[in-house]
């Protein structure tokens, strides 16, 4: 009999049988047409939630069609879709984890409008539709790393960035890139109360260097787990840049504007001496409140469960290190 110590991996079985889970269930939906027949498809995803809950008062999320380019696919352990969609970050829909989930779920989402101008030579305007059907939709399974020091492994679905850019043509003077959340109180109770919503200033704002954002990395997501997003993860479109901590990945955005100065980012403005501009992944560069040298993963298990992990510098992506040759990170952390 074969004994196999578990002390060379950290991966538990019940690790690997989320992803399994997952896996097996993409291919069976793809062995019955569902997935790969070209175009958006349009069946609540219910009928096919195997695993979820069918509460008719949850928000309707939709199957996607879309690639899996073998470069983003990763052999770690997924977050599970429930800790995916139930511990959030949306300070628009309450400022604890669970409220996002309880409060977003009757969010309007079609017809939704993103906008890209400022600086460029070729605005554009996105309707909800042309938010699935203008790029090619690609899965890409990326870590996110909450400056909280929690961390995630995600699928999820979405366009390059830097191909909605360069269609805009950016201007020879745009040198960074602003987003905006939607602005609507009555859907959001965080934006018509400060006590719910964290004290903010709405709406959300974040920015990237213009070649931060040009990086094939820059994400923006429509889906995660094969389906188009729930409003607590950012529906219908939201940033996602692996490399830096997960505030920067702003939700629900209606608007991109190229700009020639640095744009004023939402937490910078809180807190700056906590929160930077550039916000990379950074285990060397701690907190003023707690080390960023670990992090607690979130997989199977209890959402406390102890599961820590050393951070890596840019959360593993070091293909982005030369964006920063000249920077002292530092400084501008
Ligand atoms: N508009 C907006 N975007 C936001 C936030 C927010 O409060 N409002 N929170 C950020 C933070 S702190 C994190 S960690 C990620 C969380 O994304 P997720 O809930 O999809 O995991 O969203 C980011 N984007
Ligand atoms: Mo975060």
């Amino acid at each position: 009999m074969l004994i196999r110590s578990n002390k060379t991996s950290d991966l538990t079985e019940n690790d690997v049988t989320d992803e399994k889970v997952y896996r097996d269930r993409r291919n069976i939906l793809k062995g019955l047409g569902f997935i790969g027949a070209g175009s958006l498809l349009t069946q609540p995803a219910h009928a096919f939630n195997w695993f979820g809950s069918d509460d008719e008062d949850l928000f309707q999320t939709n199957e996607l069609t879309f690639s899996q380019p073998r470069a983003f696919q990763s052999d770690e352990a997924l977050t599970p879709e429930d800790k995916v969609t139930q511990y959030n970050n949306f300070y628009e829909f309450g400022t604890g984890k669970d409220d996002p989930y309880a409060n977003a779920q009757d969010f309007k989402v079609d017809p939704w409008t993103l906008t890209v101008d400022g600086l460029v030579e070729n605005p554009i305007t996105l309707s909800f539709d042309d938010l699935f059907k203008r790029y090619g939709l690609e899965e890409r399974i990326y870590r996110l790393r909450c400056v909280e020091a929690w961390s995630m492994v995600i699928p999820w679905i979405g366009f390059e960035l830097g191909k909605l850019l360069k269609d805009a043509k950016p201007l020879s003077g745009a040198r960074f890139v602003a987003f905006e959340t939607l602005f609507d109180p009555e859907q959001m109770p965080g934006q018509r109360s400060r006590f719910v919503g964290g004290g903010i200033d709405y709406p959300y704002v974040e920015g990237l260097r213009l070649d931060e954002a040009m990086h094939p990395l820059t994400l923006m997501s429509v889906g995660l787990y094969g389906k188009t997003l729930p409003p607590q993860n950012g529906a219908p479109i939201r940033l996602v840049v692996p490399w830096k901590y997960g505030f920067k990945s702003i939700k629900s955005v209606v608007r991109i504007k190229l700009t020639n100065l640095m744009p004023p980012t939402t937490w910078n403005i809180l807190a700056p001496h906590e929160y930077g501009f550039y916000a990379n992944v950074n285990p060397t560069v701690d907190h003023p409140r707690w080390s960023q040298a670990r992090e607690r993963r979130i997989t199977t298990g209890g959402l406390l469960a102890r599961n820590r992990i050393e951070t890596q510098m840019f959360n593993g992506y070091e293909e982005v290190a030369p964006l920063y040759k000249d920077l002292d990170l530092r400084k501008f952390y």
